[in-house]
């Protein structure tokens, strides 16, 4: 009986086995190496190599817990969600995800193609490199693989059983805990205030009952949104980049959600991007002037391509009757817009005050600036959040930026 045939979490000498059982990606008596290059919170990474001939591929692979907060369990059926989800998300907007090869239920385990030339965005941004492609690459990649999923386009009846194959509950309640009830309180406990920040983040949020309310309907409105299949963690940490091109990867939260969500998301991460090189490059280095106009100058262009694809799209693939109404795409483009201020200002509410933290901020050697760039980003989290009805285009992302930067 074969050692893969019952679950249990491997490791590299498990990996290299399992690899060569499995799959025929390499000659049986090649000399491989594995090494776990996963730095998320959830998964296992492995790269197995074969260093005669330069081949590798990438293993990702599911335990039962969390690496980050061991003792939470999550249903490793997320493993099966991201294989398919990336298979789907390939036919839809292809060339934008890395291909899967293989997926496999019993060890929770998927095979996929190894983009060992691309960085992980996060780590690109953190040494200030600019993407003038990125706004056109990642709207092409929202809109073709959100639009095509709603009930706009999609036969009803085919929408409902993706809704049902892709409920993601444990992954969801992840989001739903830690982006919208830890953000407006400590209610879990987990919660870390920067030092410093503490009274400001009991006035400005805890105690704040307006805040709490906006948080509470937007919860709920990720809970019942059931729009279209989001990536649902859609941050810098999921996009990997060369100067020319982008993948994204890591759709373990997709579920039908808000589309707002994910495009929310990006634009929240080029915000943090945004605040290290404030924080971090002394005032006449033209990095920073560079880095910085570039991101701002990126959320509200992606703004502008997202709104520009999107009513173009619409039309073309639009088969819902009631959809065809006029007036019925601006209404409707609208409420993304609003979601999508929403969810960008959640997500900078979350990343500073709760538990889970982006490096982009935690890395910051100045303290003082370190806690500046931390209350910009809070209240502008907070002016996106109660404002939204009024964020719908690029023009109104720029004032915001302006007035709040
Ligand atoms: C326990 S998981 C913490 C965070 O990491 C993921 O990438 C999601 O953003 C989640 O909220
Ligand atoms: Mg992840």
């Amino acid at each position: 009986m074969s050692k893969f045939s019952q679950y249990f979490l491997m490791d590299e000498q498990d990996i290299l086995s399992y690899v060569q059982e499995k799959y025929s990606f390499f000659p049986k008596d090649a000399k491989l190496t594995c090494q776990e290059i996963g730095d998320g919170n959830l998964n296992y990474v492995f790269r197995v190599s074969d260093a005669a001939t330069g081949k590798s591929v990438i293993l990702k692979h599911s335990g039962i817990e969390t690496r980050a907060h061991s003792g939470r369990k999550v249903d490793v059926d997320r493993n099966r969600i991201e294989a398919e989800i990336l298979q789907l998300q390939d036919q839809l907007a292809p060339g934008f995800v890395p291909k899967i090869y293989g997926y496999d239920p019993v060890m929770c385990c998927c095979a996929m193609e190894d983009l060992k030339d691309y960085t992980i965005m996060r780590t690109a941004l953190l040494d200030y490199r600019c993407f003038p492609k990125f706004a056109d690459q990642i709207t092409t990649f929202l809109v073709d693989t959100l639009l095509p999923t709603t009930d706009a386009v999609l036969d009803h009846k085919i929408k409902k059983g993706l809704t049902k194959k892709y409920i993601n509950p444990d992954l969801c309640s992840i989001t739903e805990q830690l982006v919208y009830d830890d953000a407006v309180g400590n209610f879990a406990g987990k919660n870390y205030v920067p030092q410093g920040m503490e009274a400001l983040v009991e006035e400005q949020i805890y105690n704040d009952q307006t805040l709490r309310l906006e948080a509470a309907k937007l919860k709920f409105q990720f809970m019942e949104h059931a729009q279209a299949l989001i990536h649902g963690d859609l941050h810098s940490g999921s996009i990997f980049v060369t100067s020319e091109d982008i993948r994204v990867f890591d759709p373990e939260f997709a579920f039908y959600g808000p589309m707002g969500y994910d495009v929310g998301n990006v634009i929240a991460h080029l915000l943090f991007g945004y605040a290290h090189a404030w924080a971090e490059l002394p005032q006449d280095d033209p990095r920073k002037t560079e880095f910085c106009a570039w991101a701002l100058d990126s959320i509200v262009e992606i703004v502008n391509l997202f709104r520009e694809k999107f009513i173009k799209k619409f039309p073309q693939l639009v088969t819902d009757h009631l959809a065809k109404a006029p007036g019925f795409l601006t209404y409707y483009l609208d409420s993304v817009m609003e979601d999508t201020a929403a969810a960008a200002g959640m997500e900078l509410i979350r990343r500073i005050v709760g538990v889970a933290k982006v490096k982009d901020i935690t890395s910051i050697s100045d303290p003082e600036r370190q806690l500046k760039a931390e209350e910009a980003l809070l209240l502008l989290g907070k002016g996106l959040v109660l404002n939204r009805g009024s964020v719908h285009t690029s023009e109104d992302w720029r004032t915001l930026l302006v007035n709040f930067l």
